[in-house]
């Protein structure tokens, strides 16, 4: 037998989640907290800043994908956040993308993705 978290369990989370999906899957109540909230673009990491991690997480994630590698420290809604210029996959033009934002921020610009996907 499986092991699972207690019967009696009430699992919150977001619609769509792996948390529901474990719900489901052993029959635990499952009290939706809604949708996850939207990441902003750029912001893999969901702390609000955009900044050398998000930069480091978009650049993991184009590694991974390039060596055929599973994805499973990252949700999809990270990835698509990763996708800065919104071309569907995360590659080397999204990492690049992150590193020039970056730097324009850190000599106080007020970096735009759509300029520099765009540039
Ligand atoms: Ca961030
Ligand atoms: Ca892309």
């Amino acid at each position: 037998m499986e092991s699972t978290i207690y019967e009696g369990a009430v699992i919150y989370g977001y619609s769509s989640s792996a948390a529901q999906a474990y719900a489901e899957k052993y029959g635990r109540e499952f009290v939706s907290l809604g949708n996850a909230p939207a990441l902003t673009r750029g912001d893999v990491n969901g702390d609000d800043i955009i900044d050398i991690s998000d930069a480091t997480a978009a650049l993991t994630i184009y590694v991974q994908i390039a060596a055929s590698l599973p994805i499973e420290d990252y949700t999809e809604s990270q990835m698509s956040t990763a996708d800065v210029n919104k071309n569907g996959i995360v590659e080397i033009s999204d990492a690049t993308a992150f590193l020039t934002y970056y730097a324009q921020n850190a000599v106080g610009l007020s970096p735009s993705w759509d300029d520099i996907v765009s540039g």
